[in-house]
């Protein structure tokens, strides 16, 4: 009785966020209209980039103040043409689509029609027929507007919709980033400015996600749902609290249906309890025959007022699995799960950090068949559909917020810190309801030896932890850091280390000595689970030498084979997990150490495999074997 408490407190802890951020799902009452597609373009090049607001271009379309190109949502803009000055941009640019809103959703005043955006990067200000409906200050994370009022003001009339989206990044946004005007008119051109970053990926930009129109009764709507899931022998619990937008006296009924569709457990009210007999748990991939299984909760919302009746559906899967972490392991189910895979980016050719649901499924195939069972979202939140995709195969995610590049004392200020807080809000309130997300990751290699560091990062950490109690939460830190101030209030210790590559390049032969002192010191200052959250070494694809030489094939497989060694050592006491650095090559800002992008990946940019990629393979299979469950179709190993 005391757990259910406990967990109920948990959902209480999370609703403390004022509203809801469910994902847009068709049903019996909602609606869902994609606008992806070709949209009108136009970046703002004057010297201000100031110029698109002095003349009110969201007022008219776009293509009665200038040119326009076209523009493919979503998709980063930069690599979409062949202008150099569009690739490198920095200010606002301006998308512009005018659609066709379905009668009924304007002359019925019960629907609420909400225009959503997936993500845009960075800042973005939204209008709907000239009428400002939101901004948004942060890229990677979904906002929405209800937008009904504004295009019932005019019927006859086309829905056009005006997107102004700026990737400026300042000490103050995540990522943090600084403009630099170089105003020697012998050496830079007039008002020639470079935006610096400390992160090492490319900066794209433009709307990245989906932009949609989805559709929700008006008077009473579920505006959000969470669930906390537990299990005690064989009966699954899932706790939940439903939030309605609209009545007090909305009658709540809700059914968990298993995948068969079969209903398994059914309650009413907006607070409570499912109990689930012959609980089938939500189960890593490779740690179980059937991984990722998720049951469907249906919430169904009937609700009255003096005026009208309606009925809101919402179908929300959901994972039954624990999570807890002591100090020497990381449990899944009450059984310890070493995390075997990857770290990633949201990258490819062409569309950059863009939704593109075949490269998805292209890379979820790869982690599958070199036996990856997780992976880390470097360095910012990826796309929900990517964290559904790892619900339904089973693939362990640690969620990590935009954080990344936290170098300047500057941004350890009370304005980032607030930043950082509502970001992390955003993150939970998203991502709260995934089984497959168990960890929240706050930053990646800020200077944490700073001594802002130590308030800032117990603060965050102690905000994200009251959001959501029930999952473990860390930052990422740099083996180069010899005090750490965060660390003390971090679940699990994730460090990141490239010796003989950024040290001693060259000298495989550190490896083994200077990963064990890695590992030795961290545990025995902090005794708490440790991950090697990044490793690896540039490599160009087909260059060869043996022996291996830095950049070659080889000298991946070596410092990989050199880690792996260490690994097996440690992970029979308290490490817990690796992340190689990186699945993929990714693009990256200029620069002598990069060519044409950051070459860490085990995978090529468009997907096919370095030599290291089968090292990795073998190895996370034999982890599998040992560790885990394969699946009954390895039993098939054609069906891989
Ligand atoms: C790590 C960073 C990662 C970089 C990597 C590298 O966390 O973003 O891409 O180094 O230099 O320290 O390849």
């Amino acid at each position: 009785m005391l757990r259910v408490l406990c967990l109920l407190a948990v959902v209480d802890s999370v609703l403390l966020l004022d509203s809801g951020m469910l994902f847009p799902r068709e049903s019996a009452s909602r609606e869902v209209k994609e606008l992806n597609g070709l949209w009108a373009f136009r970046a703002d090049i004057s010297p201000s980039r100031n110029q698109g607001f002095e003349e009110a271009w969201y007022k008219s379309r776009l293509i009665e103040s200038g040119p326009v190109i076209d523009m493919p949502v979503p998709a980063s803009y930069n690599d979409i043409t062949q202008d150099p000055s569009l690739r490198t941009f920095t200010g606002w640019v301006w998308y512009e689509r005018e659609v066709v809103v379905p009668t009924r959703w304007i002359t019925d005043e019960e629907i609420r029609v909400v225009l959503r955006v997936g993500s845009a990067h960075y800042y973005s200000v939204v209008w709907v027929n000239g009428v400002k409906v939101t901004e948004h200050n942060g890229g990677h994370l979904p906002f929405e507007a209800e937008i009904g009022s504004v295009i019932r003001k005019d019927p006859t009339a086309k829905c056009r919709i005006t997107i102004a989206v700026n990737n400026t990044l300042t000490l103050e946004t995540l990522p943090p980033g600084t403009i630099q005007y170089m105003n020697d008119p012998t050496r830079y051109p007039k008002g020639f400015f470079v935006q610096n970053i400390f992160f090492d990926f490319f900066n794209y930009a433009g709307i990245h996600r989906s932009v949609l129109l989805y559709t929700t009764p008006k008077a009473f709507y579920v505006d959000d749902i969470t669930v906390v899931t537990d299990f005690s022998d064989n009966a699954g619990l899932v706790n939940y609290k439903v939030s309605v937008k609209g009545s007090a006296a909305a009658t709540l009924k809700l059914t968990l249906m298993d995948k068969e569709g079969h209903c398994v457990a059914s309650s009413s009210g907006s607070v409570g309890a499912l109990k689930v007999a012959d609980v089938k748990l939500w189960w890593p991939y490779l740690m179980h025959e059937n991984p990722g299984y998720l049951y469907s909760l249906e919430v169904h919302l009937t609700a009255a007022n003096d005026k009208s009746t309606s009925e809101d559906v919402y179908l929300l899967p959901v994972g039954i699995r624990t999570v807890k972490v002591s100090s020497t392991q990381f449990l899944i189910n009450n059984k310890p799960f070493y995390f075997h895979g990857v770290n990633k980016h949201e990258d490819s050719d062409i569309r950059g950090k863009g939704f593109d649901w075949p490269l998805i499924v292209k890379d979820f195939n790869l982690m599958k068949w070199m036996g990856a069972n997780s992976f880390r979202t470097s360095h910012y939140p990826y796309a929900e559909e990517i964290l559904q995709m790892c619900d339904q195969h089973g693939i362990v995610v640690i969620d990590e917020c935009p954080g990344v590049g936290i170098k300047d004392i500057r941004s350890f200020g009370n304005a980032s810190l607030t930043h950082h807080l509502v970001v992390m809000d955003e993150l939970v309130r998203r991502d709260k309801n995934h089984p497959s997300v168990v960890m929240w990751s706050v930053a990646n290699e800020p200077a944490s030896e700073m001594p802002p560091a130590q308030f800032y990062f117990k603060t965050l950490i102690k905000h994200t932890k009251d959001l959501d109690p029930t999952r473990p939460v860390t930052y990422i830190t740099n083996s180069n850091y010899a005090r750490d101030l965060g660390a003390p209030y971090v679940d699990v210790v994730c460090v990141n280390s490239y010796f003989s590559w950024y040290h001693d390049p060259g000298y495989l032969e550190v490896i083994p000595i200077q990963l064990n002192t890695q590992f030795e010191d961290w545990y025995a200052k902090y005794q708490k689970p440790i991950i090697q959250s990044e490793y690896g070494a540039d490599t160009l694809p087909g260059l060869h030498n043996d022996p291996p030489l830095m950049f070659t094939e080889e000298y991946q497989q070596a410092v990989l084979q050199h880690y792996h060694n260490v690994f097996d050592q440690k992970r029979k006491h308290y490490v817990i997990g690796e992340l190689i650095w990186n699945f993929a090559d990714f693009m990256t800002v200029q620069g002598i150490t990069r060519v044409v992008g950051n070459k860490k990946g085990v995978f090529t940019r468009q997907r096919q495999p370095k030599a290291a990629a089968f090292i990795l393979k073998e190895r996370y299979w034999r982890l599998a074997n040992e560790t885990g469950k394969l699946p009954y179709w390895t039993k098939y190993p054609c069906s891989l």
